[in-house]
């Protein structure tokens, strides 16, 4: 038997400071990663998403082995893969002749799980994040509530981020209340840069067009970043043209611009390639050389240091239980239209189009148009989480589960987010210019050519009064929808029973 290791590494932990790189011994050790059906197939995962995933994985495996790691790589299509990355390991102990295994723990509970059974696993804790799960907990254990702005407090003062001694700069901790801005179409708006596939990619492309042909998404023009190199200049790409808008136009949405002001970072950041700290210091950086503006700064760091974490944190806290939780007992299937696109109403037309051909939309159409419709719409929120987790190539339970199931549908029955985000057309309206091209008028309230967003909006507030009438940020509407004389209110639930009837 060799004496080193096997130092196994996930698809989503490309980060050469990851905890088991850094304790692992270049002479004895051998690396891992390996392409296998279980993973590619334990949600219908979007075709780009695989196909980064690999991509990444190939190049990452190129550039550990350039720096004098031995490295063992199985590639999907390999006759003798085994298909699951416990068959892999075990078939690896065999063929280096090893024993013992290490692996930084995974971001999914039921990997963690599976891999608590391995024999001769040691598994390390993922330090890749500015709180630990056990640091959480104890901050979580015993509260009433959870509140994002308190925790995010916390993080800033731990990171040092946008301080000044004690305090906040600029007087205070959140300039939330600036970044609402509608968008106004503009010619020169910024785009991420493109990257053209190399052989490596080209043939990561083939595999995933010949063996995940029924998968959903469009996976050609390909254009992602796959390499370290290439994610930092994507990041530094939108440090210098879209960082100083972000703020204001985060929420804003328009149709034929996918991408905004935002980073489109994400695949990158939760698989390893972007170390979130970094980008927060850069950020920062900006600010204070006076290139950006505060409320873009400080927007960045707390979808970073504070979202990011704190949803994180909710996941492993709650965890296994969470990915049950049905408080608003909502059992409609998924319409169809989620991956057909097939429907009259073009802001979710738009969303799920763009999904199809980028894996990607921006938090406000995940949040306010697909998520927004599904909770109006009392869709079962596991058949959601299902969607959300395949769809998306930044997907990985840790960060998309507490987003759903807590964020947007508010299934937790309030753990994550004080309010549920329920609206009706007049915010889509107000923060994206989708409905002018729409079948459906959304200043109508009622009648079959109403947007269904307003009547669905009464329809949800209506079905759950009993217990939004107790929450202090939603009781007024309970309370306007029940001075509606009887017919409207009897009408808002026609039109809104009838639209529901047509989801099939
Ligand atoms: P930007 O808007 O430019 O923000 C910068 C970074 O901040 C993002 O890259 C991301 O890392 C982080 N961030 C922002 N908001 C959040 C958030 N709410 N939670 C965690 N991180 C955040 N994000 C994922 O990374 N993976 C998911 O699977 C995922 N699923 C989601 C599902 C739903 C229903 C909703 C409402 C949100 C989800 N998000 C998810 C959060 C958010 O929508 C994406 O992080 C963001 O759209 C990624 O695009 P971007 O890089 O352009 O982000
Ligand atoms: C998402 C994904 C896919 C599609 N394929 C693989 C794979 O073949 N091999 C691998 O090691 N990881 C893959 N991943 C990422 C894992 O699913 C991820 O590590 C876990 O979900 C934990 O976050
Ligand atoms: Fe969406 Fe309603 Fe506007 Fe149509 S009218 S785009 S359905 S919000």
């Amino acid at each position: 038997m060799m004496t080193g290791r096997i130092i196994l590494i996930l698809g989503d932990q490309l980060s050469p400071a990851l905890a088991s790189l850094k304790q692992g011994d270049r002479a004895a050790d051998v690396i891992l990663l390996a392409e296998v059906m279980a993973e590619a197939s334990y949600v219908a995962h979007h075709k780009k998403k695989i196909a980064y995933l690999f991509a990444a994985m190939r190049h990452f495996a190129a550039e550990l082995h350039a720096d004098g790691w031995q490295v063992d790589y199985v590639r999907l299509d390999d006759p003798d893969n085994s298909g699951t990355l416990d068959g892999e390991v075990r078939r690896a102990l065999g063929r280096l002749e090893m024993s013992r295994v290490v692996v930084t723990e995974p971001g999914e509970w039921r990997l963690l799980d599976e891999m608590r059974g391995w024999p001769e696993t040691q598994l390390l804790p993922d330090d890749r994040f500015l709180a630990d799960r056990a640091g959480f907990a104890a901050w979580a254990d015993g509260r009433k509530g959870l509140r994002m702005e308190h925790f995010y407090r916390l993080m800033r003062r731990k990171a040092g981020l946008l301080m000044d001694g004690d305090q906040p700069v600029g007087g205070r901790w959140n300039f939330d209340a600036e970044n609402r801005q509608p968008a106004a179409a503009d010619l020169l708006m910024p785009r991420p840069p493109r990257f053209a596939p190399d052989p490596v990619t080209r043939q990561v492309l083939d595999l995933v067009a010949a063996r995940f042909p029924d998968n959903f998404g469009t996976l050609e023009p390909f254009s992602m970043a796959v390499t370290r190199a290439d994610a930092e200049a994507a990041f530094a790409h939108f440090v210098k043209h879209s960082l100083p808008q972000f703020g204001a136009f985060q929420d804003a949405m328009l149709a034929g611009q996918p991408f905004l002001y935002h980073a489109v970072v994400s695949p990158y950041l939760n698989s390893g390639l972007l170390d979130p700290l970094v980008m927060c210091r850069t950020v920062e950086e900006e600010w204070r050389a006076g290139r950006v503006p505060l409320n873009s700064a400080e927007g960045f760091i707390r979808q970073i240091i504070g979202w990011r974490e704190f949803v994180r944190g909710i996941y492993w806290w709650r965890m296994p239980g969470y990915k049950q939780v049905n408080e608003l007992a909502a059992h409609r299937p998924l319409p169809a239209f989620y991956w057909t696109a097939d429907t009259k109403m073009a802001c979710v037309r738009a969303c799920v189009e763009q999904t199809r051909d980028e894996a990607y939309a921006h938090h406000i159409q995940r949040l306010m148009v697909t998520g927004n419709f599904a909770l109006l719409a009392g869709i079962d929120p596991h058949e959601l989480h299902e969607w959300y987790l395949a769809v998306y190539a930044d997907a990985y339970e840790w960060v998309e589960l507490p987003n759903t199931i807590g964020m947007s549908q508010f299934a937790d029955g309030g753990l994550l987010a004080s309010k549920p985000y329920a609206a009706s057309g007049a915010y889509i309206n107000r923060m994206s210019d989708y409905c002018g091209g729409c079948a459906y008028d959304v200043k109508a309230k009622a009648g079959p050519g109403a947007c269904p967003f307003n009547s669905l909006y009464w329809h949800f507030i209506d079905r759950h009064r009993d217990r939004l009438v107790r929450n202090p940020r939603m009781a007024q509407m309970v309370r306007t929808f029940e001075r509606f004389t009887p017919e409207k209110q009897d009408q808002l639930r026609r039109d809104a029973d009838r639209f529901l009837t047509t989801l099939g």
